[in-house]
């Protein structure tokens, strides 16, 4: 029987700007989609955004463009960042799709003719920010639990969904189903949640003269749908007209989610389920939450992570593999860029890179890049290889990302470790150990075959070109009960040298990872020491920003008019930081006598002095009163 596995991630607020806590979520389900179509599953991974509400009609009218305009153009941010990122995803679901609103109202009506909803007169406190109703208990001093603004009363008649009757039912489900609710400590909050509190009916409509950016209820079109309830049928509705001719993926395998978004799911998500007769999803799994120097990151404090940025500097693979080697998936983390770089550093260039480029470097020296046929089999590496591929299965099916890289990490360590002992170098220095040598490279290959097989779904991109290296076929064909079978190496394979697949990373802060994940990476500044006469040698200037336009076909390069005391033109990679209207007037410092040169075929007349951290934060250098523009700097 076809076996189906299906995995999604939250509909992201399509306002909001990617970032690094979104990829987690979505290489997470990517790593798991990825290793259950290895396993030979018929897999359907969903992600999408959710366009729906009143702010996503007050970003657009704020614009001067229609909602459905102005989400068209924002969820392309999101579609190019799982481009970016080597995503997998089977369909890519918005909550305006005509085929998502009419099944949320198909439900809707269900439930109402079941008389599942009801329409009540409601008077409270409303939070207009939030979109929520909140109760007395809730509110503290006048403002919103969420969001601290003020909340307003409201007394108006609207449709609630019967939750309150479901209390029981939910806490039977997620006790007598004890995966139901990962990690442990989430169920337990979820379960406290529900002990103390009775849970009420939920109000599922908003009038139409308060919200009008939202899906019609089909029994009264004076009324929206509440966003949550609209936006939770995603994961159903796409298994009906996205997912091909396959429509049976209902129930999901696996909802990941944040923290900050379990409450929606196993409480309004597994009650409307239940009130509708369908079976509840098997898994919901909450994660943590990535800090940026332990501080929340927020667009005000200038700290949000940019999965574009850190793609761009150290490629999509180094990305996907920090993020989950360096937490536990479940606890919070804090992201730092030096810690990264150790993790490249140590892990990828060192542990992994040397093994390939000198396994194959001996190969090639050895055998002429030949395979050699093998000797004897070596039970201990071949038990140890075989073996990861069942606790792999086990370690994914619970989520727990770090132990399924544990269990590849021993065999890597295994086959470094097993170089050192018996020494090729020294082998080939004899014919009368030449069974030997061969048994050696073609374990040593061998090992690295299954590495590149199980390391896969982590690093996709790297995988594939170590694996197609290899075996000279393609890894996306592969069916890993059959492959992880040793002894599947070609004899007399050929296989040439290979470039470095994951380069060191030079630079003053790269360190060696952290011990843990809350061990702080101090970084060093190595400063050498330069004569006054050398200093003196940079002339810098003050220099008055004219203009400024960006430079077509780059997200970071500016092109500035200045006035240095003569007009000139500097091109600034300052892009992501600054937009190019907020630069003019600005007076900057400038290194006036720097050779000119093109930058993506803009001629740069100098450079623009800004401050910049490890961690991607970017500061202009500007003067703090009037100064004349092309007044020297020294
Ligand atoms: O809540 N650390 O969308 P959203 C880790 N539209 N993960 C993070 C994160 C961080 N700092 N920040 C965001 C919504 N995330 C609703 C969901 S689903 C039916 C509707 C991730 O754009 C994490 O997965 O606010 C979190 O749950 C999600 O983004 C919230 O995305």
């Amino acid at each position: 029987m076809e076996e189906f596995y299906y995995v999604t991630t939250p509909i992201y607020y399509v306002n909001d700007v990617p970032h690094i806590g979104h990829a987690y979520t979505t290489v997470a389900a990517d790593i798991l989609a990825r290793f259950n179509r290895l396993m030979g599953r018929s897999v359907f991974f969903l992600t999408g955004t959710d366009e729906h509400g009143q702010k996503v009609l007050k970003a657009a009218s704020d614009a001067g463009i229609t909602p459905k305009d102005h989400t068209d153009k924002l969820c392309e941010n999101f579609k190019k960042l799982w481009t970016k990122l080597d995503i997998t995803n089977n369909a890519f679901i918005r909550t305006t799709d005509a085929g998502h609103k009419e099944i949320v109202q198909g439900l809707l009506q269900r439930l109402f003719d079941k008389g599942e909803i009801v329409k009540r007169r409601y008077e409270g406190w409303y939070c207009t920010h939030d979109e929520r109703f909140w109760t007395d208990k809730d509110v503290k001093d006048g403002n919103c639990p969420d969001c601290g603004r003020a909340v307003e009363t409201i007394e108006e008649e609207n449709y609630f969904f019967l939750m309150s009757k479901y209390h029981d039912a939910l806490v039977r489900h997620i006790k007598d189903n004890p995966g139901y609710i990962m990690p442990e400590s989430r169920k337990n909050e979820v379960l406290g949640f529900l002990r103390s509190n009775a849970l009420g009916d939920l109000c599922i409509s908003r009038p139409k003269e308060r919200l009008s950016w939202g899906v019609a209820l089909p029994f009264d079109t004076n009324y929206v749908t509440y966003v949550w309830f609209d936006a939770l049928i995603n994961y159903y509705s796409a298994t009906q007209y996205l997912s091909g001719d396959k429509k049976d993926f209902w129930p999901a395998s696996v909802h990941i989610v944040g923290k900050d978004i379990l409450t929606t799911h196993a409480v309004f998500w597994s009650a409307m389920l239940m009130a509708l007769d369908m079976p509840l999803p098997k898994r919901l799994f909450a994660h943590g939450w990535w800090t940026m120097e332990g501080r929340k990151m927020s667009k005000s404090l200038g700290n949000v992570v940019d999965p574009f940025e850190m793609i761009e500097r150290y490629g999509a693979d180094a990305l996907r593999y920090f993020i989950f080697r360096e937490v536990t998936f479940g606890l919070d983390g804090d992201f730092s860029e030096a810690a990264l770089i150790g993790r490249v550093n140590k892990d990828l260039a060192n542990d992994l890179g040397n093994l390939v480029s000198r396994s194959i470097a001996m190969l090639n020296k050895y055998f002429n890049g030949s395979v050699p046929a093998s000797d004897a089999i070596e039970t201990e590496l071949k038990d140890l290889a075989e073996g990861v591929v069942t606790k792999l299965e086990g370690h994914l099916d619970n989520l727990a990302f770090q132990k399924a890289l544990d269990e590849i990490w021993a065999v890597i360590t295994y086959l470094n470790k097993y170089i050192d002992t018996n020494k090729p170098w020294a082998l080939a220095k004899s014919s009368e150990t030449e069974g030997r040598l061969k048994t050696v490279m073609y374990s040593l290959i061998e090992g690295l075959r299954f590495v590149s097989l199980y390391l896969y779904p982590f690093m996709p991109h790297s995988m594939e070109k170590l694996y197609g290296h290899l075996m000279n076929s393609d890894i996306g064909d592969v069916s890993l009960r059959e492959a992880a079978i040793w002894g599947r190496l070609e004899q007399e394979g050929q296989i040439q040298g290979m470039e470095q697949l994951f380069p060191r990373i030079e630079t003053e802060a790269a360190q060696p990872a952290p011990k843990s994940k809350k061990a702080e990476v101090k970084v060093e500044n190595v400063i050498d020491i330069i004569d006054i006469a050398d200093f003196a040698k940079v002339r810098l200037k003050t220099a008055k920003i004219l203009s400024a336009e960006a430079v077509k076909g780059s997200n970071k390069l500016i092109r500035l008019t200045v006035d240095a005391g003569e007009e000139r033109q500097v091109v600034a990679g300052i892009g992501k930081h600054y937009t190019p209207e907020e630069l003019v007037g600005k007076t900057v410092v400038i290194v006036a006598n720097l050779k000119p040169a093109k930058l993506m075929g803009v001629e740069s007349q100098g450079m623009v002095l800004a401050a910049s951290t490890a961690e991607g934060a970017l500061a202009l250098i500007t003067v703090d009163k009037e100064i004349p523009a092309g007044a020297l700097v020294k």
